[in-house]
């Protein structure tokens, strides 16, 4: 055994047919956010989420990252966006509509409307630290937010945000590693995370 870091698979076959899951990512640091958005969206959809059911946004930087998330969760819902087919085709951050009911958590067929609240959101963001202590105050706030909203909303956010001292660091945890090992893309991870905590919720009403 090399390492005993690392997720171990759920025992738990997650069905995410009937989950809407929201990605807000940033722009900094783009080809290592591609890949990551990449490998979530195709945890998703192997976990069978519909491609109608997943939501695309963009921000320009991982600071902006909690706010999106916040007016994406319900009592805030997005109006305009991009779903998984409009990733291709540019990214762009749609504008809010006023409050939206909120859905009941009562499993049956996914409605594709983009102004059904999601079951989990994956906020992604990727931090390179740099000569200033500017990683240090992004990392630290947008780490709390993310998670206090989770709290307060009770929808999950996956914590999509590397937090990397160097590219290398960055490029290894998108499975873009530039030496012999390529790594992991932490992306599959937050895709099959959303899955899961998504799935809970909804469960437990
Ligand atoms: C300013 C900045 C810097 C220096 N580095 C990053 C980074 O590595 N990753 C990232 O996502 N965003 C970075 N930003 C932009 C901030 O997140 C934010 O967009 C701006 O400070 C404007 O609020």
């Amino acid at each position: 055994m090399s390492t005993i870091k690392g997720l171990t698979a759920s025992q738990v076959n997650y069905d995410g047919s009937n989950l809407r899951v929201a990605i807000v990512h940033a722009r900094w640091n783009t080809a290592v956010i591609e890949a990551l958005v990449a490998g979530a969206v195709a945890k998703l959809k192997e976990k069978g989420v519909k491609e109608s059911n997943i939501v695309i946004e963009s921000v320009p930087g991982s600071y902006e990252l909690p706010f999106a998330v916040s007016r994406m969760i319900p009592g805030s819902h997005i109006q305009a966006g991009s779903n998984v087919a409009d990733l291709l085709g540019g990214l762009s951050f749609g504008a809010v509509s006023p409050k939206q009911p909120s859905r009941t958590n009562t499993p049956g067929p996914a409605s594709g409307g983009l102004n059904q609240p999601f079951d989990a959101v994956i906020a992604i963001g990727v931090l390179i630290k740099g000569a200033t202590m500017h990683f240090e105050y992004i990392c630290e706030s947008v780490s709390h937010a993310l998670m206090k909203i989770q709290l307060d909303t009770g929808v999950p956010v996956i914590f999509g945000v590397l937090t990397a001292l160097t590219d290398d660091q960055a490029l290894e945890r998108a499975g873009l590693g530039r030496g012999d090992n390529k790594g992991h893309n932490h992306g599959e991870d937050w895709g099959l995370a959303a899955v899961e905590m998504g799935s809970h919720v909804l469960l437990m009403g």
